[in-house]
């Protein structure tokens, strides 16, 4: 077994956590990875044994290895390590409890799922795929003992829904030694008692399996502190494991882009190309979209969340599509914008050009060290100048190109689309984030103050970038056309 443990102690992470990571003593154990050790059955979710074409031995979930899951609940650990010690706890003899819960089983009506989605969190640290299942890390010092709960086996219920990981299971696919099954949960909790308790009890992601096993211990003890912004420090830098993935992600809906330019032309349906970017971005291997897209034909485009797709676009009108796929837990977003008969009208492209200029110059800044927050007051000031030099504003104001353009550059990536919404946004940017840049102008079809030629015209541009140390700016959706000339011959494709 020949793990690279430096690549994956460098793995970006802040310094602090850095320090502490490699100087602990980690131990590998080749003997969680043997192949036979997989149940020789279907588990809650795709395993090496019975999904070798999409999991290698070692791998709890596509790409991510039992190895790099463990180092992010040790990298949590030291986290909470020395969060303890800012708030002044520093006692070395202080234990602490941490607790996440998997999201519950969500219903569409009466008996009927929803497509199971997992908690981010939960997900991040144990790679688990099952419902109702909860994570525990305990320590002295430090948390660094992992406890896996997840549900019991239940051949009566597994004919309906399908195999359950059960301890076995899950123990051979996590390589997490200790494993419970969830209603469990509470004695173990109990059975840990006398420690300081780390858990989002502001909003449980499991109301549930909260109500029965966590309130007991809440009204007993003093309130638990937050684990989620610790997560979300840990989620914001991507391994270069997580980086393949969004690459893939990226990758895919760029295909998945000039798939659909080629397809529509004047009166299309809305719902049409919806049909086909979802259709274009499970070929290409992704396993859903990742939200709801945006599919905006002419001055629809103007209404940011437009998501009914169900009105036909003119020819002569353009297109806005939002739109981007999950695979294996982390997520694309990206946006472009297109005339629907593959020509851009002059005005259209005068509109397109002026955003394609500011979108090029908010890339070129992302950089370690920058903040979204620096890059968005940039693209006002830029945005503001092209508003000018369109006629649309007199002066080049902010004000004026926060009209315009009401919604921010960009946001975090990475297993959601808007992802780590709690780390702020005048943080400086590190090597390892992800990050949307998605300058937009939007004209409505009654605004008196611009030219007539503009008005119900709407265009967003949006890419996903990983920042690096050198090199500059890794654009993960640099395969959807972008330029003019690109983005009308992909729309000649037919
Ligand atoms: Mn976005």
């Amino acid at each position: 077994m020949s793990w690279n443990l430096n690549r994956l102690l460098l793995t970006p992470c802040s310094s602090v956590v850095l320090a502490r990571v490699s100087t602990l003593n980690i131990s590998v154990k080749p003997g969680g990875l043997k192949p036979q050790q997989y149940p020789p059955r279907y588990l809650g979710q795709p395993s090496p044994f019975t999904h070798p074409h999409l999991l290698k031995h070692g791998e709890v979930t596509p790409g991510l290895t039992q190895l790099e899951y463990e180092l992010r609940r040790l990298k949590l650990a030291s986290l909470v390590e020395a969060q303890a010690e800012r708030l002044g706890q520093a006692a070395p003899s202080d234990s602490h409890v941490v607790v996440l819960l998997s999201h519950p089983t969500r219903y569409m009506t009466n008996d009927i799922p929803y497509p199971f989605h997992q908690n981010q969190d939960f997900l991040y640290l144990t790679g688990v795929l099952e419902a109702d299942s909860a994570l525990v890390l305990h320590g002295t010092g430090r948390p660094d003992q992992a406890i896996l709960f997840v549900p019991r086996r239940d051949p009566a219920r597994e004919l309906w829904d399908g195999a359950r990981s059960g301890k076995d299971g899950a123990a051979a696919l996590t390589g997490i030694e200790r494993v419970h099954c969830t209603e469990e949960l509470g004695l173990v909790l109990r059975s840990l008692k006398g420690s300081s308790l780390w858990y989002d009890s502001s909003k449980p992601s499991h109301p549930q399996l909260h109500q029965t096993h966590l309130r007991p211990l809440l009204e007993a003890g003093p309130t638990p502190r937050a684990v989620r912004p610790l997560t979300q420090t840990l989620r914001a830098l991507k391994s270069p494991a997580e980086v393949a993935l969004m690459q893939e992600a990226g990758r895919i809906t760029a295909q998945a882009f000039m798939k659909t330019m080629a397809m529509t032309r004047g009166g299309v349906d809305e719902a049409l190309i919806f049909a086909k970017f979802d259709f274009e971005n499970r070929v290409h291997g992704a396993n859903f979209l990742a939200y709801p897209p945006v599919i905006a034909g002419g001055n629809r485009a103007n209404t940011l969340h437009y998501i009914n797709n169900n009105q036909l676009i003119k020819d002569g009108e353009m297109v806005l599509l939002d739109g981007g796929c999950e695979y294996f837990g982390y997520v694309s977003d990206i946006t472009r914008t297109w005339p629907v008969n593959g020509r851009f009208s002059g005005p259209q492209a005068e509109l397109y050009e002026a955003v394609l200029e500011v979108q090029l110059a908010c890339l070129s800044m992302c950089s370690p060290g920058v903040s979204l927050d620096h890059i968005y007051s940039s693209m006002l000031s830029l945005l503001g100048a092209q508003l000018r030099r369109l006629g649309v504003a007199k002066a080049s104001a902010s004000e004026v190109a926060r009209h315009y353009c009401p919604h921010h550059v960009g946001h975090y990536l990475g297993m959601d689309v808007h992802d780590t919404p709690e780390l702020s946004r005048s943080r400086a940017l590190q090597p390892g984030m992800a990050i949307t840049i998605e300058p937009g102008l939007y004209i409505a079809e009654d605004d008196r103050r611009a030219p007539e030629r503009f008005r119900g015209l709407g265009v967003r541009i949006e890419d996903d970038v990983v920042v690096r140390d050198t090199g500059g700016p890794l654009i993960l959706s640099a395969d959807a056309p972008k330029t003019l000339a690109d983005v009308e011959r992909a729309c000649a494709q037919r």
